[in-house]
């Protein structure tokens, strides 16, 4: 009947060997100081990002959880499709009540598909302060490889596949010297959306990097020197708080922000990231998994060509680029052609936020050299992209991921069976968002005068059809094996007068990134709007994900974002912006997937 699900189907059979694969951490709230600055953060079984989880594909895996925090917690595996084991997906309120201080929970899962993907926190904003960790899933053997694409000789397919086999993974986060509930806090004292953090870490680590006000000033976007009306970036690399263009026709109190949410900055050196690579493998795989909770950053390897063969785990058409932006949430997987006889020991890898709101970057090393001391570093005038992130020589080629070919192909439906119009914006405070245009909200966020109705104690998943999963202002209803389209509309207006893009994710399945444009989206259905506008749309070979990023908006031009997905889990799946500050401040709906087939709730999960 629906060609993807068949796809899907046959991808299950391929299993062969599969295991059974357990995981035990522990989760500690300590002092730490991944920048140079101490401070509490979360720790998982003592690190952060937290031990990388190495599955096969077809694998059944348990993760139990420890909670020694002095808060709530539970845990989201990001990308895992959780196919027939919705109660582990990990949201409070969602799909279990929170992990209480003190006590434990066990998460069981299938592998079903291969690639990078991540674990962590989804209570509050606990991703912010440090919970997170790796999940790199291996092909089954039976999957198709598309190494071939890049070079087609045997001896270079053998090494891409073994670096494949041995990646990287390359952990990028945001961090802030106060604690996520303290952002929260100033939020709520200020009114203000805050934006800037200050450092950006590779695998736990990073400097606190402070530039003259006047390079900030040098490296700024013109339509950011033009948002500024006069006023300069500040000494941590920030938009000046409080800008109505940036962030709303609303009244903020500056007074009540803490300094370090904005204006100071004192640089440390912390000892970077160093990745070893060795010539004779000729290639190494570098896994990109973007943890941060604010920032996008461009990322650059200087002197060394990537392939991007994988988005959000699955496999793409290879792409050969010098640069890729990565969103919240998003995980790209490149294949790197090391080099015969480097010239220098050493080279550096960018990762520089692109965005009006902060100029922020962090640095890693790339070493041939197995020993790290007296690195040789290649001079920065290797480098393709600015401290901002912009390239800085034409010849950079820059990824772009509305190309992003499935590999082997795989098509949408090319009919929807229902359509759901959401609009993305600002509800009524620069740091309270929403995605259905209404200010109900799935999550409290401190303002009682919006309504929030999901309670941590009585998830969804166990209640489908109470009032607040038919409040239509909060969830989508499906029916199992249909096709849903939904469109994002940015929503201009005063408290809109730019919006950021928005990473948006959804839990569970991936989607077909069908379409996007600038304008309205004046259409009821995407079957209308191709007829109108045929070149805005792609059911051919769309990006096939799980995330989309909505395009920055001003005032006269509102964008829109088309996205289609057959429901094929039932179960309660969040749908949020995966811009931490946007999902705490209300930016989320639930997707009550598959209503005509709702599980039954293992009693072991309170069912
Ligand atoms: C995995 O565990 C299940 C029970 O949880 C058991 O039935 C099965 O035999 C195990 N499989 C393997 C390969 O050990
Ligand atoms: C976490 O630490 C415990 C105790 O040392 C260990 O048994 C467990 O395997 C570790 N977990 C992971 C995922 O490495
Ligand atoms: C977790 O770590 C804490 C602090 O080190 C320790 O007290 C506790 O016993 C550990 N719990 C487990 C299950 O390992
Ligand atoms: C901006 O900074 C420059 C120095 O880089 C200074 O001369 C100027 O007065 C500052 N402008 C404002 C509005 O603070
Ligand atoms: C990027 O750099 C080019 C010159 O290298 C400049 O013309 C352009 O304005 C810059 N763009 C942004 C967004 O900063
Ligand atoms: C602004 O914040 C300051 C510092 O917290 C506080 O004293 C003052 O009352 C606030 N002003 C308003 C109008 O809320
Ligand atoms: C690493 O290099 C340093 C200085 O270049 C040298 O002193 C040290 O012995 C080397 N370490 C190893 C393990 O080779
Ligand atoms: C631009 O990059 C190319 C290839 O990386 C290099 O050969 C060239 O010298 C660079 N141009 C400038 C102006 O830096
Ligand atoms: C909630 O937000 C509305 C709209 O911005 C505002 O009028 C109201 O004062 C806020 N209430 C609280 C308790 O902050
Ligand atoms: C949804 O939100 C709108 C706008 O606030 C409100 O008028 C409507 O009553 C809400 N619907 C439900 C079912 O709560
Ligand atoms: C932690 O979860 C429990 C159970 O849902 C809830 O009653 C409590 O309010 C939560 N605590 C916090 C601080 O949110
Ligand atoms: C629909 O939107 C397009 C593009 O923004 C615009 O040109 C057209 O006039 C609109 N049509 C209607 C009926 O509003
Ligand atoms: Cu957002």
């Amino acid at each position: 009947m629906r060609l993807f699900l068949l796809l899907w189907q046959t991808m299950l059979a391929y299993s062969v060997a599969s295991e059974n694969v357990s995981f035990t951490v522990n989760l500690t709230w300590e002092d730490a100081a991944p920048d140079g600055v101490s401070r509490k953060m979360i720790l998982v079984n003592g690190t952060s990002p937290g031990p990388t989880l190495f599955i096969n594909q077809g694998d059944s895996v348990k993760f139990l959880v420890y909670n020694n925090l002095p808060t709530n917690t539970t845990i989201h595996f990001h990308g895992i499709t959780q196919l027939r084991t919705p109660w582990s997906d990990g949201v409070p309120g969602i799909s279990q009540k929170p992990i209480l201080p003190g006590e434990s929970f066990l998460y069981q899962w299938t592998a079903d598909d291969y690639g990078t993907y991540w674990y962590h926190g989804h209570f509050l904003s606990d991703i912010s302060d440090g919970l997170f960790g790796p999940i790199h899933i291996d092909p089954d053997p039976k999957q198709l490889l598309p190494y071939n694409i890049i070079d087609e000789s045997e001896t270079e397919v053998a090494a891409m596949t073994k670096a494949a086999t041995h990646p990287q993974l390359v952990t990028i986060s945001d961090w802030s010297h106060v604690t996520s509930e303290d952002i929260f806090r100033a939020e709520l004292d200020t009114n203000l959306d805050l934006y800037c953090r200050n450092s950006i870490l590779i695998n736990g680590r990073g400097n606190v990097n402070c530039l003259p006000i006047s390079t900030y000033m040098s490296l700024a976007a013109p339509a950011t020197l033009q948002a500024l009306i006069g006023q300069n970036i500040t000494a941590q690399g920030c938009s000046p708080p409080g800008i109505s263009l940036i962030e709303g026709d609303f009244k903020f109190n500056l007074s009540a922000l803490p300094p370090e949410l904005s204006y100071s900055c004192d640089a440390t050196t912390v000892a970077p990231s160093i990745f070893h690579v060795r010539s004779a493998d000729r290639w190494a795989s570098f896994n990109f998994i973007l943890s941060a909770s604010v920032q996008t950053p461009m990322i650059s390897i200087d002197d060394h060509e990537m392939w991007v063969y994988a988005a959000d785990g699955s496999f793409v058409e290879p792409q050969r680029v010098d640069g890729m932006l990565i969103f919240s949430g998003q995980r790209y997987s490149a294949l790197v052609r090391l080099k015969d006889n480097p010239a220098f020991d050493t080279y550096t890898m960018r990762f520089s936020n692109v965005g009006g709101n902060q100029i922020i970057f962090a640095t890693a090393l790339l070493s041939y050299n197995s020993n790290s001391t007296n690195l040789v570093v290649a001079p920065d005038s290797y480098a393709l992209y600015d401290q901002a992130g912009n390239a800085t020589n034409s010849s950079a080629v820059t990824l772009d991921p509305s190309t992003l070919v499935p590999y082997p192909a795989i098509t949408p439906a090319q009919q929807a069976d229902a359509t759901h119009i959401f609009k993305a914006g600002r509800a009524g405070a620069a740091w309270r968002w929403t995605i259905s245009a209404s200010p109900h909200s799935v999550y409290s966020t401190g303002n009682a005068s919006y309504p929030t109705t999901i309670s941590t104690d009585n998830p969804l998943l166990f209640n489908p059809n109470g009032s607040t999963a038919m409040n239509s202002n909060l969830t989508i209803r499906s029916i199992n094996g249909s096709w849903v389209d939904i469109i994002v509309l940015t929503d201009p207006g005063s408290q809109n007068p730019t919006q950021p893009p928005h990473s948006f994710h959804k839990h569970s399945n991936k989607l077909f990134i069908i379409g996007s444009g600038t304008g309205d989206f004046n259409y009821t259905s995407v079957a209308e709007g191709m007829q109108v506008q045929p070149e805005s749309f792609n059911l051919v070979n769309p990006p096939y994900r799980d995330s989309f990023i909505s395009s920055p908006a001003s005032p006269d031009a509102p964008t829109w974002i088309a996205i289609r997905y057959q429901s094929m889990n039932p179960g309660a799946f969040l749908l949020h912006c995966h811009i931490q500050p946007h999902l705490a401040g209300g930016m989320a709906m639930v997707m009550l997937d598959g209503v005509d087939k709702w599980p039954t709730i293992p009693a072991e999960y309170g069912g």
